[in-house]
């Protein structure tokens, strides 16, 4: 690591953007290759992608849908069929399975990446886990057609913070992950939200490789994507995004916790490790001092 005016940089074969550290074997729950014995009945799961780099195009060998009824943040408002769902790093969602009809079957729950260049094209490929689904039994779960899914707040009109994400540096002093063109400086505060007031705030991808982006402090909305409607499955709360190459994202979000600092960073570790991090401080409401 060398220093370059003020920002850090790396040089050498790992430097940024050829800084992916990935492992062998994917463990779920701490174990490679696990088996869960079923009924042959509805499951709720919870998927965590907690690979510090991969991301995983989430499914079931023998095809059967994963029915989306959450992000990490909470329910959707409608369920979501899914064949396949794409988590990156700090990526969550909850899914309902039904094992109906595969009494005596083993199903395998894998990450197939998609074809070059199609959404997902960046997953790994895994045999994640397997289900041996035993005999049929009694099943009183439904799925309403509608969930209580949280309020999501009114989208203010315009953008407040635009963060760009991007790698910098040049070749003799180095190469670095940047946000709006800084790698992180801990005491760099590059925006100020006031407590109580929602922010929209515009994530836009500069880079030719994708970034999951993720926000602390709050819970967000996705407004749009590339300037459309973001699709079913990315319309309750969300803290982490994928953005591929160009890609822009933008968000809104009530911030009405905590005062001090908060981190908005790749969550891909290494990116992040490499300087692709920036600080923003909520501030009181002046409305609220006397
Ligand atoms: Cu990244």
């Amino acid at each position: 690591m060398v220093g370059h005016g003020g920002a850090m940089a790396w040089v050498g074969p790992h430097a940024p953007p050829n800084d992916a550290t990935v492992g062998t074997h994917v463990p779920v729950n701490g174990r490679h290759a696990p088996y869960l014995p079923v009924s042959a009945t509805r499951y709720r799961l919870r998927l965590l992608n907690a690979s510090h780099f991969s991301a995983y195009s989430i499914g079931l060998s023998d095809g059967r849908p994963l029915l989306q009824i959450g992000t990490g943040n909470g329910l959707l408002r409608k369920p979501v069929v899914r064949d396949r769902v794409l988590l990156g790093p700090a990526q969550r969602a909850d899914v309902i399975v039904d094992f109906h009809d595969a009494s005596g079957r083993d199903v395998v729950l894998d990450s197939v990446p998609a074809e070059p260049g199609a959404t997902g094209a960046d997953a790994r490929r895994a045999a994640l886990m397997q289900f041996r689904v035993g005999a049929d039994a009694a099943d009183p779960s439904r799925l309403p057609a509608r969930l209580p899914a949280p309020q999501l707040v009114k989208v203010p009109a315009t953008v407040s913070k635009t963060w760009t994400f991007d790698p910098d540096g040049h070749e003799e002093h180095g190469t670095f992950w940047s946000v709006n063109g800084h790698a992180y400086d801990p005491d760099r505060i590059d925006h100020r939200p006031r407590l109580g007031t929602v922010e929209r705030w515009r994530l836009r991808n500069a880079s030719d490789m994708t970034h999951y982006v993720h926000i602390h402090a709050e819970q967000w909305r996705t407004v749009l994507r590339d300037g459309k409607a973001p699709p079913p499955w990315e319309q309750g709360l969300e803290d982490t995004w994928r953005l591929e190459p160009g890609e822009v994202v933008e968000v809104a979000a009530r911030f009405e916790d905590f005062t001090g600092p908060f981190m908005i960073h790749c969550h891909m570790l290494d990116h992040e490790d490499h300087g692709m991090m920036a600080r923003f401080d909520v501030v009181p409401d002046r409305r609220q001092r006397r």
